[in-house]
């Protein structure tokens, strides 16, 4: 993890200028206004890099029907799942949207998370895409956080195609995508390659359009079933793949190869009570990077607290403390093409980080549903 006990850290004009052990810190900072942390420990500020914060309403009677034995899928096929929070979506103006969303935001900020990526994919026509993408950027400039937003056009096939994927890839390409390109408010670009959403076929044809666009891609794969989607995301150089419960061992070694993060979720594992892991093995023996986030949406991980997430990759994945920590860090940052800029705790990087009251980081992954953040540092306020 590269502990440094009695550290410091100096920082200037919002970047740290140096970390490392209070005894080597340049004479330089002395006379700089010096915080004492008492002894606490100080990690980066966290990085939550998969979520769909952004949506209407939410899912509770969804959850209510799986207590009753039916299954996500057949929610999904008989018109409930994510089309349900499509419909809710599409009613609420973007004002709505930022309010709702806010107090998401807000648990995860209260534990020190500093950078959020948040997904479309919940409007599914151009004008409702864009609309949340906009209310996520705008939540951006209503708290002192980091956001990217990533366009995840194909989530879901919207009622009105009718059953014609085709023509909804068709539509992606054409109109969402550029339109949502000339405006900038996109940062990357996802799919979810399912049975019950697109073959690897029109991902890829997505994965084309956001080529001519400059833009990077991500890709939500072998969630539920092994369609080769990690394989397929690696073969476009992809920043991430993610969930991953059903990659095998050629997938892995293919994200090894094309340096693409395995983002793991344990929420959506837990929330839809998966029974098959990802093969956090085969990541660690093909040396991929792996991240750890919240997939905080209102179907599948209605979940808002990384603190929380990490635990739960420890206790149903068999993750390290070391690879919570860094999954939720380094690797996050990474998995969001900014491991330049955050992520850890080194000279040049934005002066993001975290404060906890805690005596050993094992802390922060062990305990369930308790908060010790001291204090959170973004850009140096
Ligand atoms: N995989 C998921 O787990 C979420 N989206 C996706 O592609 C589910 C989103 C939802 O059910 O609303
Ligand atoms: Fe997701």
């Amino acid at each position: 993890m590269g502990l440094i006990e009695r550290g410091a850290l100096a920082v200037r004009d919002g970047r740290i200028a140096f970390a490392g052990p209070e005894a080597e810190l340049p004479a330089a900072f002395a006379c700089a206004e010096s915080i004492d942390c008492g002894g606490r420990w100080i990690t980066p500020g966290l990085v939550d890099c998969h979520t769909h914060l952004v949506y209407a309403g939410n899912r509770a009677h969804e959850f209510e029907l799986r207590l009753e034995g039916a299954s996500y899928e057949a929610i999904a096929r008989a018109g409930g799942g994510i089309v349900s929070s499509v419909r809710a979506l599409r009613a609420a103006d973007e004002a709505t949207l930022v309010a709702e969303s806010l107090p998401r935001l807000d648990a995860l900020i209260a534990e020190g998370v500093t950078t959020v990526e948040i997904k479309s994919g919940y409007g599914l026509d151009t004008a409702s895409e864009m609309k949340a993408l906009s209310a996520a950027r705008k939540l951006g400039t209503l708290r002192d956080v980091g956001i990217r937003t990533t366009f995840l056009g194909a989530h879901a096939l919207p009622p009105e195609m009718n059953g014609d994927k085709a023509a909804f890839i068709d539509t992606i390409v054409t109109d969402m995508l550029p339109a949502i390109a000339a405006k900038g408010l996109a940062d990357a670009v996802d799919g979810f390659c399912e049975g019950i959403a697109f073959s690897p076929q029109e991902i890829a044809r997505v994965f084309d359009a956001a080529r001519t666009h400059g833009l990077p891609v991500k890709l939500h794969a072998d969630q539920l079933s092994n369609l080769h989607g990690a394989a397929l995301a690696a073969s476009y150089g992809a920043l991430s793949a993610d969930h991953l419960e059903h990659t095998d061992e050629a997938g892995a070694a293919a994200m090894a190869k094309a340096g693409t993060v395995a983002v793991i979720l344990p929420g959506a594992f837990y929330f839809i009570r998966e029974t098959k892991k990802p093969p956090i093995d085969l990541f660690r023996k093909h040396g991929v990077a792996m991240a750890v986030s919240t997939d905080s949406n209102p179907g599948t991980s209605p979940l808002t607290s990384l603190l929380l997430t990490m635990n739960m990759a420890a206790t149903l994945f068999g993750m390290t403390v070391e690879e919570c920590l860094a999954g939720v860090t380094r690797e996050a940052a990474r998995a969001l093409g900014l491991g330049h800029e955050i992520g850890t705790l080194e000279a040049g990087k934005q002066a993001d980080f975290a404060v906890w009251s805690i005596g050993r980081p094992a802390e922060l992954v062990y305990r369930i549903g308790f908060n010790p953040l001291f204090a959170r540092i973004r850009g140096g306020h």
